[in-house]
């Protein structure tokens, strides 16, 4: 059975070659207990594990009470946040990661989350790279960084710039031209394009973007100067920077309501249909597996649209089509009876149901055992 299985799974990503696998990786609401939030120095972590200290001993991250809030946002106004703090220099400050599943190329890494900054001191306007406050990282390593997210002082009291360095061999830190204000909460997004091969990774910055419709021009977009690609990305990082300078200080901040997908689509839950606003393309379990009379099958989707759900034996074969047409954005289930193209009902063993909608296709297995 195994072995069958293991040919089928291969069939289908023959079948499949252009297969898009949206993946949510974490939602970080911060739905904790009040306290520290790192492990340094004995404290007891309020995350159990999910976020995990890898420098400095002091200015330790805490969880507290609040929250941040923005509009159909859907990490939004859950649990607590986390505040972030403006450096001392001379101190140390904590730094903290959440490993999330390993990513390889190709694929875009997006991470969004809410952000207020809560003190009108930062680097000022005239630094070329700021301190960055959040940074992708390797599996294995805590000093490789990607999509550095930095501030900077605007040019009057009050507002500040979001910075964006791809990687640390990048020369130049792009700023917003637009300046943001102190104590308001704003939606960031950071991807993060992995792509085979030198010097072509993609960085790019949102703030406030549209949560409806695809994915808008970004902000700040700058291309990796990184002569070799990163050996795998799996950490998202929020760090408190350390110097002895008063000239490169991290924004004191809130953070809170993080998201990292890859997709667009995930970190927004976007949709054409407002009144499915929080619908993503999400295929569930059928029901029951194994089956032996029917199956019900369930699903959402972000937009109206074709759809097609259909049914594939091990070999890759299509012996099914239970539903291709028209559909609303939302909830959705369909009962099928088990019969293949030649109107019977399919012989036991297992088989495989995939749902598409012309630009994303998810796939699970199923059992007939009658
Ligand atoms: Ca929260
Ligand atoms: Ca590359």
């Amino acid at each position: 059975m195994k072995r069958l299985m293991l040919v089928g799974i291969f069939m289908m990503a023959l079948v499949f070659p252009a297969m898009s696998q949206g993946a949510v990786l974490f939602t970080e609401n911060f739905d904790y207990d009040a306290g520290v939030l790192g492990d340094s120095a004995g404290q007891a972590n309020v995350s159990g594990g999910n976020w995990v200290h890898f420098s400095g001993g002091g200015l330790l991250i805490e969880c507290v009470d609040g929250n941040l809030a923005y509009p159909s946002y859907t990490a939004s106004d859950i649990g607590r946040m986390i505040q972030i703090v403006r450096h001392t220099p001379g101190a140390t400050a904590e730094d903290i990661y959440r490993q999330f599943t390993t990513q390889t190329p190709d694929i875009t890494l997006y991470a969004s989350f809410l952000f207020k900054v809560t003190h009108d001191s930062m680097s000022p306007d005239t630094a070329t790279h700021g301190q960055y406050f959040t940074m992708l990282m390797p599996s294995s390593s805590t000093t490789i960084h990607f999509g550095r997210v930095t501030t900077k002082m605007g040019s009057s009291a009050g507002k500040y710039k979001f910075g964006l360095r791809a990687t640390s061999s990048n020369s130049s830190t792009l700023w917003t031209t637009g300046e943001y204000d102190v104590n308001t909460a704003y939606l960031v997004v950071l991807a993060y394009e992995y792509i085979t091969g030198n010097t072509n990774d993609v960085a790019k910055l949102w703030i406030n973007p549209s949560l409806t419709g695809a994915e808008p021009p970004a902000d700040l977009t700058q291309t990796s100067a990184l002569t070799t690609d990163p050996v795998d990305i799996a950490r998202l990082a929020i760090r408190q920077g350390s110097t002895t300078s008063t000239s490169l200080v991290t924004p004191s901040a809130d953070i809170d309501g993080i998201i990292v997908a890859t997709t667009w689509g995930e970190i927004t839950g976007v949709s054409g249909n407002p009144p499915f606003s929080n619908s993503v393309f999400s295929l569930m379990p059928c029901s029951p597996n194994p089956a032996s009379r029917d199956a019900r099958f369930s699903f959402s989707l972000a937009n109206q649209g074709k759809v097609d759900l259909s049914v594939f034996n091990v070999l890759g074969q299509k012996v099914a089509t239970v539903y291709s047409g028209q559909m609303a954005a939302g909830q959705h289930s369909i009962s099928w009876n088990l019969k293949g193209q030649n109107g019977r009902q399919l012989p036991n063993g297992v088989y495989f149901y995939n749902l598409s909608d012309g630009s994303r296709s998810s796939t699970r297995r199923l059992l007939i055992l009658k």
